[in-house]
């Protein structure tokens, strides 16, 4: 022991001594690297209530939980909620009981800008935002803000919401705006928050707001708005801001990983079209070499659109200019990532649809512990972070999101800590043994909040709220130990990350 330490001392000063750069100590797998984000995520309107106080402004959300209270299973909505407006500092102090050096939070444009448009900038709402960031400061906490995750003013909605390209000037002024207020202590920026769930609120009348219902047709055309708005942003960043403020500017796509059932090519074929419709229609424009939407989506809605007797595609086309002007728009890529099931060629979904469009069906992966519609598959997200780093090289990955769902009432969460245990491990695993570059995870979720459509009756957060209290009290959940010891260590402990399911079975 002790001689073999002395040959490695010696064989160090020698390379040392011969201008060699001594190679540190590799670092333990289960280890993180330095500077890695540790910490968790909500959004404002699944936490903030005081929906028309001080001046906000009516989201879709708002309006369409008002109009149709049935459209959530608890007829939950999202006046009240867990009422962070109010209680933001006592959430700050749940984040320093995590460890967590970071906190990935939204803001409510709505409450920023009333009526969407610059014409009314409503203080008291840029007043919150900067008591939020300045006492996360003030705690050692670093701020990661989301520009959009999903609450449009109301008025912009009644110029149609983001199927109309004009929308991307509004979505630009109101970033312009978060830059100015913000920017001097914020170094994260996410534009926009899983678009490939949002637009889902144009191609159903009940899943998400607006519940505008043109599948197949409102959900393509509002990419195109979303990627020139994204696009837009990043680029104003990057002539006014970035200079002096020093920060990154990201967008957060969410991916399920779709294992193939078999081995056969086909199989292979199917997961690879399905990951390029989820993810790709969002990311090949901005993250690849080539730009533009990814050719298999291109080729497969201009053939049925075809079919469908239609003069021309579903899909937008992006110009020359408007490929290059969207390429290259981003500094890290965002990942929400909670499950994965298995995939086959076939046809499944109405007609048409995004999923139509890939012509793939999935399937329950067996075999593993489930909530809801989250099967606990670690290997999963380690062969999706591969998969974007192979397809997209050069983006560090954030994964933004990544969590569990128990009903009321569970304080031991004993799923919870499985799934994160073996998700964080999955991670490590990208990370020191795969060598994707990553810099940060932000679980899902910090508080119980409202579940979108499911209301109130899922729970994702690490600590509970007593949604029957008006006064919103926080519990901390048996996972709140086991994450902060991680986020403490900066490793997962050994015995639980070989344990972890990290590996498929072959
Ligand atoms: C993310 O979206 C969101 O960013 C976040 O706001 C949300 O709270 C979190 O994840 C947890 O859901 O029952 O099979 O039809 C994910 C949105 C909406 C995805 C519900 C799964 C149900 C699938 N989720 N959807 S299914």
């Amino acid at each position: 022991m002790r001689r073999s330490l002395a040959l490695v001392v010696v064989a160090a000063l020698v390379c040392s001594t011969q201008g060699v750069p001594v190679k540190p100590p590799a670092r333990a797998a289960n280890r993180f690297p330095d500077g890695f984000h540790l910490g968790a995520a909500t959004a404002a309107f699944q936490i903030e209530g005081a929906w028309n106080e001080d001046g906000k402004g009516e989201s879709i959300w708002d309006h369409m939980l008002h109009a149709q209270p049935n459209l959530t299973k608890d007829s939950g909505n999202g006046d009240v909620a867990a009422d962070s407006y109010h209680k933001y500092k006592e959430d700050v102090q749940l984040l320093v009981g995590l460890n967590a050096n970071c906190y990935r939070f939204s803001l409510s444009w709505p409450r920023i800008l009333p009526t969407g448009d610059t014409n009314v900038i409503n203080q008291a709402g840029i007043d919150y935002y900067n008591n939020v960031i300045n006492e996360l400061l003030a705690n050692g906490i670093e701020p990661m803000v989301t520009l959009y995750h999903w609450d449009l003013p109301q008025e912009l909605q009644k110029l149609g919401g983001w199927p109309n390209i004009e929308l991307a000037d509004y979505f630009l002024e109101y970033a312009r705006i978060a830059f100015e207020n913000f920017g001097d202590r914020v170094q994260l920026w996410l534009t926009f928050n899983e678009p490939n769930m949002f637009c889902n609120g144009y191609s159903s009348a009940t899943d998400f707001a607006p519940g505008a219902n043109a599948s197949g047709i409102a959900d393509y055309m509002m990419a195109k708005t979303i990627l020139l708005a994204h696009a837009r942003v990043y680029r104003l960043y990057d002539q006014h801001f970035r200079f002096k403020q020093r920060g990154k500017v990201g967008i957060t796509l969410d991916g399920a990983w779709y294992e193939p059932l078999t081995n056969s090519k086909e199989d292979a074929d199917a997961s690879e079209r399905q990951l390029q419709f989820e993810v790709g229609l969002w990311a090949n424009p901005i993250f690849s070499s080539q730009g533009n939407f990814p050719k298999v989506v291109r080729q497969r809605v201009a053939a049925n659109s075809k079919k469908e007797g239609r003069a021309r595609s579903r899909l937008p086309t992006l110009s020359p200019s408007e490929i290059h002007l969207i390429k290259g728009t981003a500094d890290f890529f965002g990942l929400n990532h909670y499950f994965s099931s298995f995939i086959t060629s076939g046809s499944s979904g109405q007609e048409p649809s995004k999923l139509h469009d890939a012509g793939v069906v999935t399937s329950t992966i067996p075999g593993y512990p489930t909530a809801y519609w989250i099967t606990d598959v670690p290997w999963g997200l380690r062969k999706l972070l591969n998969w974007v780093h192979d397809t997209y090289p050069g983006y560090p990955i954030f994964v933004t999101e990544n969590g569990w769902a128990d009903p009321p009432g569970v304080l031991n969460d004993t799923g919870r800590i499985h799934y994160l245990r073996g998700y964080v491990s999955a991670i490590l695993r990208a990370i020191n043994e795969d060598g994707v570059p990553m810099i940060g995870y932000t679980s899902w979720s910090l508080i119980d909040n409202l579940e979108w459509m499911d209301g109130y009756t899922m729970k994702f957060g690490l600590y509970s709220v007593d949604y029957d209290d008006p006064e919103r009290p926080r519990t901390p959940k048996a996972s709140v130990a086991v994450l902060a010891d991680i986020y403490k260590n900066k490793a997962v402990p050994w015995k639980d990350f070989e344990n972890a399911n990290t590996t498929p079975p072959s």
